[in-house]
This record gives structure tokens, C-alpha cells and sequence, in this order.
């Protein structure tokens, strides 16, 4: 039910220390934290047509999606998203490339739901896909994937059933957007009410930034060369109120002021750690131990995962060490969903504690995204993220 979509922060933990921080008593952040650093870590091999999953030292565990499972071939970005086989756990989507389809796992055990294909049908070398802007007006919100190949941009699909549904911006809307990388929603320049959708280039270190609402291009947010961007790859507003962007073809993380594009500085420094052509990115648990979440990075040409400091870019250390369990190349990672969401304290089960921190928060979200018990995405707290609490009481599964 936990529905967390438009922007990829919302799709790792950061925010459940955030929202125990605007609780204020400081509830048990420090057992959030022990919690938090247990979890596993998903691994795209794009190479490899497989998803690895290792633990939270980086040792690799299993296949979670096993070579061409599920039909995927050259696996891309990975997001969560809605629960389809109503276990009430969200599941994986995952981008597969060359299968040209958005392949679903179960988000527990990685078991292809539906065959293991949710849409499907008008991808060219599709490389990215978001839950974003609901166009259909049925409330939910629908699925968006970029392509890197043909006029057909970025194309859509609804959010339920994964029809095709169109296309939302063709290469010919402006901007000259090619050699598509990936893609997130982001700040709504244009004030009414729906995110704008940017995107990087692998050809060039432009940010291009298109209306959210009517695919319209709208400019460069972040032109070609800043902070050394010269070729873009995954892309990520942080709840530091920058945008992150891996750049690819110069080996480093670079970050702007995520309002007005500006500000541009190296933030992870080339080739720290042997970061070599950066791909998909992501901030998560706190591994040094600061209290802040640290960056987790997938290093492509070397087949590896590095580990940053969240606020300094410093190096930690190789989590994944190159190669390991088989890894051909590394092209994402996604952190695995917390079992029992609504356990907000980690006690092991959904109780009283749990309910107050839900009423105690009741209203409106100060941040979307930032607001843990809003189960349902919608923006505040109601009866709606009460009553799946009370569905979830009890024991964690
Ligand atoms: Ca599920
Ligand atoms: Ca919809
Ligand atoms: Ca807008
Ligand atoms: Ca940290």
C-alpha cells in the first residue's frame, strides 16, 4: 500500500529518520538506525541480465533475480512500487533494456509476478521508469519510462494495469534530448501542482528539464560542463534540497542547488574508491555511523559498489567489491523495503507506540516524501494510512 513514487529519494529510509526527527521526542532513533543497517541491498547486473542481493557489508547473498529471470535482459534502474500480488508489500519494477519491458518481483522474495512482465510494448532501449503524475484522472498515480532509442522519448502507461497509454514527450518537443539516461520528477518550477520530470544525457552533461503536467521541454537545468558533468547518468533530489547527478563519463558525483540548477560542485571527487563511469545511485542507511545517510553508488565499469559519505561525498569504503558474486556490471542498486512499515519504533510488532507516532503527526505532510506514515502517498496523514496501521497490528511478519 505504501506507495512511495515520484521521487527516488522517498524510495530509500532516509525518511523514516527524518519523521522520528520531526517527532521530536526523538523516539528510538537509535534503534532505526541499528535496524536500518541490517537490510539487504539489491544490485542490477545489466551485463549479467540478473539482480544480485547482498547484505549490508556488501557479501553477496543469492540472486534475487536470477540470469534472464522473469525474461529480464540488461536490467537498468530498479524502483519499488504498488503491491500487485496483494501480499500488501509493495514489489520491484525493474527496467530491462534489451527485454524492453518493466519487469515486477515480488519485493520479498524476488518470484516474477504476472510472468515477470508489467508493461510492455513502445520501448526503444528503454532505460528508466518512475511512478509519476497521475494522466489518466483515476487517481493513481501512472508509470513513465524513458527511452534511450527512438522519437518516443519518454512514454506512459497506466498505473494499474500497465497498458500503454502514449507518449508523453517526443524527442521533437525540444530541448534536443538524446542519448537519455535517466529520469526523475522533481521541483514544480511551474507552480501548479505537478512535479517536473528531468532527465540527463549520456552524451552530454546537460540536466534538461521538461513540464510534468503537458511534456513540454522547458530548459536546461544544468548545462553542459558544470561542476565537470560531461556525461549524465542517474539523478536524485535529496532532502538537502540538492540534486545529486552521477556523471558517468567523468568518474565523479557533481550536486547543484536542486531550485535553480546553480551552484555546481564535485561532491564525490573523480575516481574515488576506483569510481568508474557512476550509474545508478542512491542515498540509504547510515553506515559510518553519523547519524546521516550515506550514498551508495553503482560503479559500472568496474562492477562494483561504492559506499560515500551522505554529507561530505568522502569515501567509506568498496561495499562490493569488483566482480564479486558474478557481477559483470553494476548499473543500480535498491535498498530492500522494510518488512513491517508501520512498525515506526522497530520494536518487532505494530502497536501502541506506533499509533501515537501516526496520530501525533496526523494532518498534513510538512515535506512530501518526508512523511513516513503516509502510507497511501497522499500527501497527510489520515484515516486512510490510520486504518492500514490497524490492518498491520500485531506481530511483524
Ligand atoms: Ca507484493
Ligand atoms: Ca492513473
Ligand atoms: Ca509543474
Ligand atoms: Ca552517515
Amino acid at each position: 500500500m505504501k506507495d512511495r513514487t515520484s521521487t527516488r529519494q522517498m524510495k530509500n529510509r532516509t525518511g523514516k529518520l527524518t519523521a522520528l526527527g520531526f517527532l521530536g521526542a526523538g523516539l528510538v532513533a537509535g534503534s532505526w538506525v541499528q535496524s536500518a543497517q541490517a537490510g539487504d541491498i539489491l544490485v542490477a547486473d545489466c551485463l549479467g541480465h540478473k539482480v544480485n542481493r547482498v547484505d549490508e557489508n556488501g557479501n553477496f547473498l543469492s540472486q534475487f533475480v536470477p540470469v534472464n529471470g522473469g525474461g529480464l535482459a540488461f536490467p537498468h534502474n530498479m524502483i519499488w512500487g504498488p503491491d500487485r500480488n496483494n501480499d500488501g508489500r509493495e514489489d520491484v519494477y525493474i527496467m530491462g533494456l534489451q527485454s524492453a519491458a518493466v519487469h515486477l518481483y515480488d519485493g520479498v522474495t524476488g518470484e516474477p509476478i504476472n510472468g515477470g512482465v508489467f508493461a510492455a510494448g513502445f520501448m526503444n532501449s528503454a532505460v528508466d521508469l518512475d511512478f509519476g503524475p497521475d494522466r489518466n484522472g483515476d487517481g493513481v498515480p501512472d508509470l513513465y519510462v524513458l527511452n534511450n532509442g527512438g522519437s518516443n522519448r519518454v512514454v506512459w502507461y497506466d498505473g494499474i494495469t500497465g497498458a500503454f497509454q502514449g507518449v508523453f514527450i517526443n524527442a521533437n518537443n525540444g530541448g534536443n534530448y538524446n542519448s537519455a539516461e535517466f529520469m526523475v520528477f522533481g521541483p514544480d518550477v511551474t507552480k501548479d501542482g505537478v512535479p517536473e520530470l528531468y532527465g540527463t544525457s549520456a552524451a552530454n552533461g546537460i540536466v534538461f528539464r521538461f513540464n510534468g503536467a503537458t511534456g513540454q521541454y522547458i530548459d536546461q537545468f544544468v548545462g553542459h560542463g558544470a561542476a565537470g558533468l560531461i556525461g549524465g547518468r542517474d539523478l536524485i533530489f535529496h532532502t538537502d534540497g540538492k540534486l545529486y547527478v552521477a556523471n558517468g563519463a567523468g568518474n565523479s558525483i557533481v550536486r547543484f542547488n536542486g531550485q535553480t540548477g546553480l551552484d555546481g560542485e564535485v561532491f564525490v571527487a573523480v575516481g574515488s574508491g576506483g569510481l568508474s563511469n557512476p550509474h545508478g545511485f542512491a542515498f540509504g542507511p547510515d553506515d559510518n555511523g553519523d547519524g546521516e545517510a550515506d550514498l551508495y553508488v553503482a560503479s559500472q565499469a568496474n562492477a562494483s559498489v561504492i559506499l560515500y559519505d551522505g554529507v561530505t561525498g568522502d569515501l567509506i569504503r568498496v561495499l562490493v567489491q569488483p566482480g564479486s558474486g558474478g557481477l559483470l556490471a553494476a548499473a543500480s542498486v535498491l535498498f530492500l523495503d522494510e518488512p513491517c512499515p508501520a512498525d515506526f519504533d522497530d520494536s518487532g510488532d505494530v502497536g501502541v507506540k506506533d499509533l501515537l507516532f501516526l496520530l501525533g503527526a496526523w494532518g498534513p505532510c510538512p515535506k512530501k516524501g518526508d512523511c513516513l506514515a503516509d502510507f497511501d502517498d497522499s500527501g497527510d496523514i489520515g484515516v486512510k494510512d490510520l486504518l492500514f496501521l490497524l490492518g498491520a497490528w500485531g506481530p511483524c511478519p
